[in-house]
């Protein structure tokens, strides 16, 4: 039984005084929830002011990116070692939005996935296929593509201790949603691929549908059998919205 994985992706939004706002409302809402393990995904600037709201909670830090280096001559880079530092649980690698104005490659992911899980901290990997990709009936060797590059870099060993997060490209910030189906139809193939070199571990990860998941759709997509939490964009900006979405899980 995967108990549902419900993270905020907060992107680049927020002033310290919002987020402050926020990250108490989350707080304060999330009492009573006890099906879904929360976590908000925070702009590196604000993780100081999570771990320090946030202690002594269940709802766990996160953040959204990491070098690929431990430390060193790397401007405007933050290591693994420093997130860990100011307790972050989860570090989002991969999402589509660094994919396309930051290129970063499948290779990048990869070592971006080790330097995080060797810090100690759990990785939150993004995959997803683009609208053209997916209309030119490209949508599954997109993603075992991106799976397959993270296994033969890291080894099948190494989705023991990461989360999968499956996001159309199509589908973020554009308020378009898969269905549950489309959904629930590449969640399962990403556990029958990874099943195929290990099926115990396919059994156990955990993959998060994002892509405008919101109160309105949460319930539908969550009630899906491989479909084992979400990766909250735009609703997780707003403290009842994300807190209704955690409430479906
Ligand atoms: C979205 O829902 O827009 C996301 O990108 C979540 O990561």
């Amino acid at each position: 039984m995967r108990q549902p994985l419900i993270a905020g992706n907060w992107k680049m939004n927020g002033t310290r005084a919002g987020a402050e706002s926020l990250i108490r409302g989350v707080l304060a809402g999330s009492s009573g929830i006890s099906k879904s393990e929360i976590a908000v995904c925070v702009p590196f600037v604000f993780l100081e002011l999570g771990q320090r709201l946030l202690a002594g909670s269940a709802i766990r830090l996160g953040a959204q990116n990491v070098c690929t280096e431990t430390g060193g001559a790397y401007t405007g880079e933050i290591s693994a070692g420093m997130l860990n530092e100011f307790g972050c649980r989860y570090v989002i690698c991969g999402h589509s939005e660094r994919r396309e104005y930051y290129g970063e490659t499948d290779a990048i992911v990869a070592r971006k996935l080790a330097m995080v899980t060797s810090a100690g901290m759990t990785p939150i990997l993004c995959v997803g296929e683009t609208l053209e990709q997916r209309e030119q009936g490209f949508m599954e060797p997109v993603i075992a593509g991106q799976i397959d590059a993270i296994i033969e870099a890291n080894g099948i060993e190494s989705f023991g201790r990461i989360e999968i997060a499956y996001e159309p490209v199509w589908a973020i910030g554009t308020g378009k949603t898969a269905t549950p189906e489309q959904a629930q139809d590449v969640h399962a193939f990403i556990r029958r691929r990874i099943a195929a070199h290990d099926a115990a571990i396919a059994e156990k990860v955990r993959i998060l549908y994002g892509g405008s998941m919101k109160p309105s759709n949460a319930a539908e997509l969550l009630a899906m059998p491989d479909i084992d939490g979400g990766l909250i964009g735009g609703a997780s900006l707003v403290a009842e919205d994300f807190l209704a979405i955690c409430q479906a899980g």
